[in-house]
């Protein structure tokens, strides 16, 4: 039955269009595009942007445009499969009923509770899709583990982690977003907004990601009514050829490139004063730190133009107001903490926070999130106090917040390989027994050092996936998959930014019936209600739930959201002047000074640095020994985003394959001729730990120092089979990334820096 409402619902001459907001899956973030998808004969047979959708008004990617043509490929799992645990590697699946399903995995549970204990199962859930909305609820809500809330091995600890946390020491403050007019129904035109007069783009590269629920082409509109560009990329991408200002940084310098503005910004006055006397705390001590990175140093260590450099800053703090954007690059370096909170503190010293055409705030709270948070809450403290935590107390500052889960990845792997440096003697571990993954293809995409995750997974008594496609993961180590239904075939919700400033509430209208799948929040339920009944009292179904949330929470329920597709949420600017920001309702922000905290009163707390500071990549031509450097001369950075791929997911679709059929290396023209490569040759690029294969693209991209490397590939057209699993391991950049290696906080992983060589190869096999 399609939802008992009609107003996103028409029908002509039997043709139904369900207008909808997309997510996931297939994979995406939280941004919740308007789609409109036409409906014939029970299957969806095209799909079109929604003009009438405020955000988006009818723009689509071409992976939402492809839609139908993932529901109805050939080689999506459409029914629950399994397999016996000696067959691992092997394509020998079975396919069972949904009850056999959720049989075996309560068996299993309860087997593993009475025989183990409950800790001993964990959880692996990837990037934002929508079943990062409900995932970390399983470990503790279904299976009462406390080593289920964790996104691991590395989404959370290298994407939107260390910002998110940073954004809450410094700011007290949910993720802070670019104004580009979203909570607006009359959008650009609303009187109180501005248009920014500089856009900061930094380690971003949001036309193509669209992350988090930023809806990326906004920069586009923003530039069509005036907006200029600065950009901080080691690449020129699209937006870094249309920009003022280019800072070409070494990956991984973002700390050093930020504290060399700070500076510029105090020492030539271009920062706000009233508002850095009001509203922020500790600037004196902040500009003792950055006093020694002097336009030459910062262009010692980070290869940036001095007069680049300069010069943005300038024209980012004299041009008010202006607007920043700050991406996953930041995440992924050794100080990646440290890179966010130069990035706070540039646009607090410059007052460009919560005011018009400037970086919009909001609290840090989100409906769902609070009960989530309840649900996790429910653990006795007893099996709370066994989470895996890193025995050498080295990652405080993700121990202490971990606002993204509960595991940190690199303790995870340690643990599961039985290596547990500082354990004390009578601290016995225990062995973990069982996973569940959600959402994430970790020996494609997520996982550094892969073959060791492959190793280190492969023990475990039972694993099971909730998935679309079958994937070299699910081929190499599951013993179940649960297929899930699509976003055209289940109701849903969308909140950009996962609640956290989310300017709307999107409707994810079920357009067909699905035929023997389900989604990740049903299964979800009918777990819960299998395993810890007691917990899962309130409500029946996924729409039930909705309705009660939204109703608590906004006063609107779930039908009347279905019926209108989307709802802006009230907003307004400077809200640390109404005292909105706190929970106390006092002016400020919702830190221990009251003030945005240049100086972290909290880090301390946590034996942290309070200011920003730099650290060398483990892997960098100025971090290892000449010798290594000599052998290894070029810098890499991976995985900038394309259209047509969402991570390791299409690579089985074949109209985003025409579009992008390799894996592609980025190559300078004089590096190619310099090793004797040619556009289309297949390359080898080996780092002192591993090595893969990709084919060259030369480009002017890049600089001659520099390699662009693509993440997350395999070939579903190749033998799934162990040991070749689609050959997972022919291509993946992540062979070439370190563990142990990541931020000094525990947040942060090493996949967009590093030092290689590169070499003609044969191509892949297949
Ligand atoms: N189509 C598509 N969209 C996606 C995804 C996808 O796989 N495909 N993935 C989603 C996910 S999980 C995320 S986290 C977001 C990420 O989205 P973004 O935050 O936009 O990140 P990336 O595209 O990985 O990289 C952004 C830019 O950082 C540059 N860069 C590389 N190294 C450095 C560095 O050291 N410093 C600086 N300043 N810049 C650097 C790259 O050249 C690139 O242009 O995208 C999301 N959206
Ligand atoms: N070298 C390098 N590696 C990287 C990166 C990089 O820049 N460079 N980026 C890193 C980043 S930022 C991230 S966040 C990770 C992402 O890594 P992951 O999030 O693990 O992404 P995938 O490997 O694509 O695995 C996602 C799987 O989830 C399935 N799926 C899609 N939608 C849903 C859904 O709604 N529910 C469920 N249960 N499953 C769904 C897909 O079919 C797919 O098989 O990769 C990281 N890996
Ligand atoms: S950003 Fe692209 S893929 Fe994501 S929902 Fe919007 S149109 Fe679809
Ligand atoms: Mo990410």
């Amino acid at each position: 039955m399609l939802n008992d409402t009609s107003g996103f619902i028409s029908e002509e001459d039997g043709t139904i269009k369900v207008r909808s907001c997309a997510w996931s899956p297939p994979g995406d973030h939280p941004v919740g595009c308007g789609v409109i998808l036409t409906v014939k004969d029970g299957k969806v047979v095209k799909v079109e942007g929604d003009p009438t959708h405020p955000i988006t008004n009818g723009r689509l990617c071409p992976r939402c445009l492809a839609l139908d043509e993932v529901m109805y490929s050939p080689e999506r799992i459409m029914h629950p499969i399994k397999r016996a645990k000696e067959d691992r590697g092997k394509d020998k699946w079975e396919r069972i009923s949904w009850d056999e399903a959720y049989d075996m995995i309560e068996a299993k549970v309860r087997d593993i509770w009475a025989n183990w204990g409950a800790e001993t199962i964990f959880t692996l859930v990837g990037t934002g899709r929508e079943c990062t909305l409900y995932a970390p609820v399983y470990g503790p809500a279904v299976m009462n583990t406390p080593n289920g809330n964790s996104t691991a091995p590395f989404s959370g600890q290298a994407c939107y982690g260390p910002r998110a946390t940073i954004s809450n020491y410094l700011l007290g403050s949910g993720y802070p977003e670019m104004d580009f007019a979203q909570y607006f129904p009359d959008r650009y035109d609303n009187p109180q907004y501005e248009v920014p007069r500089y856009l900061l783009i930094w380690g971003k590269d949001p036309i193509y990601s669209n992350p988090d629920g930023f809806f990326g082409h906004s920069v586009i509109d923003i530039m069509k009514r005036g907006t200029k560009l600065i950009v901080i990329d080691p690449r020129v991408t699209w937006l870094a050829a249309h920009a003022d200002y280019h800072l070409q940084l070494r990956p991984g310098t973002d700390a050093a490139v930020g504290m060399g503005m700070i500076k510029i910004l105090i020492e030539e006055d271009l920062y706000d004063h009233e508002f850095v006397n009001l509203w922020c705390y500790g600037f004196d001590a902040l500009y003792e730190r950055v006093k020694e990175w002097t336009p030459e140093k910062v262009q010692k260590v980070t290869w940036v133009d001095p007069e680049q450099l300069i010069g943005a800053t300038r024209a980012f703090a004299t041009n008010k107001p202006s607007t920043a954007l700050w991406g996953v690059a930041l995440d992924q370096s050794r100080a990646s903490t440290q890179a966010g909170m130069c990035f706070l503190d540039i646009i607090a010293l410059c007052g460009y926070l919560d005011v018009p055409g400037g970086i919009v705030l909001s609290k840090p709270t989100s409906f769902i999130g609070q009960w989530r948070y309840d649900m996790s809450n429910t653990l006795s403290e007893e099996m709370a106090a066994k989470v895996i935590k890193d025995p050498t107390g080295k990652y405080k500052l993700f121990n202490a917040s971990a606002a993204m889960g509960g595991v940190q990845g690199d303790t995870l792997l340690n643990y599961l390989e039985g290596e547990l440096p500082g354990f004390r003697d009578d601290e016995v571990p225990f062995k973990l027994r069982m996973c569940w993954m959600f959402g994430t293809n970790p020996l494609a995409c997520m996982a550094d050092q892969p073959q060791r995750w492959y190793k280190a997974l492969l023990p475990l008594d039972f694993i099971v996936v909730n998935d679309i496609f079958m994937t070299p993961t699910i081929m190499a180590v599951a013993d179940l998959v649960l297929p899930l239904s699509t976003f055209a075939e289940h109701n849903g919700l969308v909140t950009p930014h996962f609640g956290r400033n989310t300017h709307m509430i999107g409707a994810m209208n079920k357009a067909v019936e699905p035929i023997d799948t389900k989604s990740d929040l049903e299964i979800l339920i009918d777990m819960g209600k299998r395993l810890r009944p007691e917990l899962w009292q309130e409500f029946d179904t996924a729409e039930e739930f909705f309705d009660q949330k939204l109703q608590a929470t906004y006063g609107f329920g779930y039908e009347e959201l279905c019926n209108d597709v989307v709802r802006q949420m009230p907003f307004h600017y400077r809200k640390y002047e109404t005292g909105e920001l706190r929970d106390d309702g006092q002016p400020g922000f919702q830190t221990p000074s009251g003030r945005i905290e240049l100086y972290s009163m909290l880090l301390p707390v946590v034996d942290e640095d309070p200011l920003p500071y730099f650290e060398e990549p483990e892997y960098s031509p100025y971090s290892q020994p000449l010798g290594v450097v000599f052998e290894f001369p070029l810098v890499y950075t991976t995985g900038g985003r394309n259209l047509c791929m969402f991570h390791s997911e299409h690579r089985q679709i074949p109209s985003m394959r025409a579009m992008h059929k390799d894996p592609l290396v980025s190559i300078h023209p004089q590096t190619a001729e310099k090793y004797g490569i040619e556009d289309g040759d297949w390359v080898t690029i080996e780092t002192p730990l591993g090595k893969c294969t990709q084919k060259a693209k030369i480009t002017l991209m890049v600089t001659p120092k520099l390699i662009h490397l693509e993440h997350g590939w395999w070939f579903p057209e190749q033998d799934g089979e162990a040991p070749n699993l689609f050959g997972v391991w022919d291509a993946n950049a992540n062979n070439l990334i370190p563990h142990e290696s990541v931020g000094i906080t525990g947040y942060g992983a090493p996949y967009k820096n590093g030092i290689c060589k590169i070499y003609k190869a044969e191509g892949p096999k297949g």
